[in-house]
């Protein structure tokens, strides 16, 4: 029997500790999944410090996913009206080295772009870095966190200096206020969920739990407060507190003078938002804004934690620095319990922020736009002065754009699975057909991505290939390689290695090992604020996760680190800035013609777009089908029955799904899920009606809001990819996938 072996759960930013079981044990039968592989099992892992042995139901399951399903070799059509022929991967490396050869020579690395993900491991990252911004010249490396962290990145460097969640979890349990304000931990980071209920239960007076949502959550059921506001008011709100804790004198004037600066204009700009103005833009009471002001001026600790209800907005980086602001007034900043805390969503996509991960980024919280930092990263790349670009590269909606365009020849996507998970699915699909050669490494084979490429790549992944990854808190986790990679995928970072020396910089991209891949990027973010080059492979597995910044020399401790507690940001003048914007509410508002407002998010069980999540069959039976959740005031108001069929209709499309009557939602909002794309039986393309309108400094698009008006419909309409026979014919050839 193998022994155990421990890791860092792969599916959300919590970054619990897992321990895995191999599949014989002794004495009892060969564990195996529904397709009767062999099947490693896991629960949590009792040593690891951000989740002491905690785990909810996806990490709990992992081991049922990995190995059905899978592409086991790449796969190469020069049409997508071709079916798809297996070739080598010699062959995929020499189509690719080839393309990528005449992009430069005839459009230049413009046209070259490539979209990733938050899921890869920080070698995966950072190789991609190299291989984009470095040899190839081309900055448009962008990730799926521009759909989900960008807004927390923008906003920690405007008001902080840098990027970088200043909190650790263990101030969950010295907080005396958490502020919970568009996230529904609950069900999306549910170990820290449980870990803030145990206090509750324990000690119920010291504790307040503010809630604001405009949905009644299972995190909302919790809380002391719930502020159900209307959707995309949160910076009303939020310059409501502020003005309110302003003249209740509630404010810490010393922390203010010491440490901040721009504060009399955020005092002028709060000033309108009085009481009465916010509670109506808001949809709540004037006592109920007033109590929620009154706790953050008297209480010891304010944590607040925030997630995709504020970043994903045209405005998320003025609500983030919104949010920065009144732990800014009130000095509720670098110590115990106190702290704005941005939940990552995915596993590593703060590991992607550290390595360099979006088009505007180099690794060590460097950034593109800085001569001095493409400097030092040419100087460490071994690359000459000037490869790297001046400009940052394309974000991931103007990545769409450029192929819009026909400006893009090569679209590389990597880990994610945009044909589910993007904004303006039908505009997506369009410019798909405009790029000529579209590549997408995945590890499973029927995705919906995988329908729209022309190269398909079979990635090896978590528990296939050794890699670190970073949690929320700032934690990294060394994850083992402890299974065989399927078929013959191979890992991310091997991938762009190879590539990298086939074209021609063989010395920049010789790696043995993910190890000596690390040891590289860890020696880059030396002196950086998330530096990291005390740590390596060998230090993480032997002494267990280290939480940054862990500087060369460095002891290994299971202490929690906070940043920011001598109160000396990362701006160049030291002190944290005051931000001073009015608020401009949605995008799309409701209007005549679209009255309600549609809301896009997650459930418990499902992870994202289902890849791996609808191979567990107690997950698919929690959430046998997408669910439209509408008010009863609304039910009435257009006709709607319970379980009955919805069509939904925005500016963009219709699609129909099941109906769930109930008061969790305000009326006025309608709720769907994320997760059912077009190969899902019970398919319900949600982002096919969200629009695509981003914040201007984020870039990060509004996928929580759009307008939308429900009618009764009469049967199901099924998305045109689901019964197409080309692609039915299509699926024949992929390894069998269970459904
Ligand atoms: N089970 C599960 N867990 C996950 C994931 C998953 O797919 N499944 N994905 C992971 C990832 S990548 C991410 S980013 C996180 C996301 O984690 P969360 O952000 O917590 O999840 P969401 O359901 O997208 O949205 C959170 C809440 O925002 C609310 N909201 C909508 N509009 C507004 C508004 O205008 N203001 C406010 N204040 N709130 C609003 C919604 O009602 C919803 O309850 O989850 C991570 N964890
Ligand atoms: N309307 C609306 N839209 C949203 C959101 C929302 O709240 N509302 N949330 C947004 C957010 S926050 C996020 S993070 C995105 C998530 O959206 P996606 O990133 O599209 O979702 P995933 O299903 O996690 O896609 C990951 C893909 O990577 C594959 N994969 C897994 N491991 C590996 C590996 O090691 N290597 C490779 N190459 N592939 C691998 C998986 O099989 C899967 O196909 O969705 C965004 N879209
Ligand atoms: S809370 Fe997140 S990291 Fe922890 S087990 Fe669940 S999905 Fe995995
Ligand atoms: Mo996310």
């Amino acid at each position: 029997m193998a022994d155990s072996v421990t890791s860092q759960c792969p599916y959300c930013g919590v970054g619990c500790g897992l321990e895995l079981l191999p599949p014989a044990q002794p004495g009892r039968p060969v564990r195996r999944d529904g397709e009767g592989h062999p099947m490693w099992s896991a629960r949590g892992d009792r040593a690891h410090p951000s989740s002491q042995g905690q785990v909810c139901i996806k990490g709990a399951t992992v081991g049922e996913t990995l190995a059905g399903g899978r592409l086991s070799q790449p796969l190469y059509r020069s049409s997508m009206e071709d079916p798809f022929e297996p070739i080598t991967w010699d062959n995929a490396f020499d189509l690719l080295a080839g393309r990528i050869r005449s992009t430069l020579a005839s459009k230049g690395p413009g046209a070259i772009a490539m979209y990733g993900s938050g899921q890869f491991h920080t070698e995966d990252y950072y190789l991609a870095q190299k291989l984009f911004k470095g040899a190839i010249g081309s900055n448009n490396f962008d990730a799926n966190s521009r759909l989900c962290m960008s807004s927390a990145v923008a906003g920690y460097t405007r008001s902080l200096g840098s990027d970088g969640p200043p909190c650790c979890y263990e101030d969950l349990d010295h907080c005396s206020v958490a502020f919970l304000i568009g996230t529904n931990t609950a069900e999306c980071h549910p170990v820290l969920f449980q870990r803030l209920l145990k206090r509750k239960k324990k000690d119920p007076k010291g504790l307040t739990i503010v809630v604001v949502d405009p949905r009644a959550t299972e995190t909302a059921k919790i809380a002391d407060h719930h502020l159900a506001i209307a959707p995309g008011t949160d910076l009303m709100l939020l310059h409501g507190l502020a003005r309110l804790i302003l003249k209740d004198a509630g404010f810490n004037a010393d922390f203010i003078d010491e440490a901040t600066e721009g504060f009399a204009a955020f005092s002028q700009a709060v000033e309108s938002w009085t009481p009465r103005r916010v509670a109506e833009a808001c949809g709540i009471t004037e006592k109920q804004l007033r109590a929620v002001a009154r706790l953050w001026c008297r209480k010891p600790a304010v944590l607040s934690l925030w997630s995709m209800g504020v970043n994903q907005r045209r405005e998320g980086t003025a609500v983030v620095g919104g949010l920065i602001n009144l732990h800014l007034l009130t000095g509720q900043i670098g110590h115990a319990g106190a702290g704005p805390f941005s939940l990552t969503g995915q596993p590593n996509a703060m590991g992607g922020r550290e390595a360099g991960g979006l088009a505007h980024l180099l690794p060590g919280y460097r950034l593109v736009g800085n001569a001095d930092h493409r400097a030092e990263v040419e100087r460490a790349w071994g690359f000459q002065l000037g490869s790297i670009a001046a400009q940052p590269g394309l974000a991931a909606g103007e990545q769409v754009e450029a192929m819009e365009r026909g400006e893009l020849d090569l679209w590389w996507v990597a880990a994610t699975n945009p044909l589910v998970s993007m904004p303006e699915l039908d505009r997506l699909k369009a410019a798909l057909r405009n790029c000529p050669l579209v590549v997408v490494s995945d590890a499973y084979a029927d995705t919906e991505t995988s329908h729209y490429a022309h190269l398909l790549l079979p990635a090896a992944q978590w528990s296939e290939k050794a890699g670190a990854m970073t949690n929320s808190e700032r934690r990294i986790t060394y994850c083992p390689a402890f299974r065989q990679p399927h078929g013959e995928s191979r890992a991310d970072w091997q991938v762009f290695a190879e590539l990298g020396r086939r074209l021609g910089f063989e010395q920049q991209f010789s790696y043995d090992s993910a190890a000596e891949v690390y040891a590289e990027f860890a020696a880059l973010s030396a002196g950086r604020l998330c530096d990291v080059s005390g740590l390596s492979h060998e230090l993480l597995s032997e002494h267990g996760p280290q939480q940054w910044p862990f500087p060369s020399g460095s002891e290994p401790t299971t202490e929690s680190k906070r940043l920011y507690s001598d109160h000396r940001f990362a701006t160049p003048s030291r002190r944290a800035r005051f931000m001073a914007e009015q608020p401009l509410g949605l995008a799309e508002p409701p209007c005549e013609a679209y009255p309600l407002v549609l809301t896009v998010g997650r459930y418990l069980g499902h992870w994202h777009t289902m890849t791996r999540t609808a191979k567990v069959e107690r997950i698919q039976s929690m959430h046998a089908e997408p669910r439209l959740e509408v008010h009863p005031d609304d039910a009435k108001r257009f006709s709607l029955e319970a379980d009955g069929i919805a069509a939904i209709t925005s500016r963009r499309g219709t699609l129909t799904a099941r109906i769930t009557i109930t008061d969790r939602i305000r009326s006025g909002s309608v709720f769907l899920p994320m997760h059912w794309g077009f190969t899902q039986e019970h398919a319900c393309e949600a982002n096919a009606l969200m629009h695509g309108e981003a914040c201007p400094i984020s870039k990060q698009p509004e996928l929580k809001a759009t307008a939308v008006v429900v009618a009764p419909a009469v049967s199901v309409i099924r998305p045109q990819e689901q019964t197409s026979h080309r692609l039915q014919a299509l699926r024949r050839l992929f390894s069998p996938a269970p459904r």
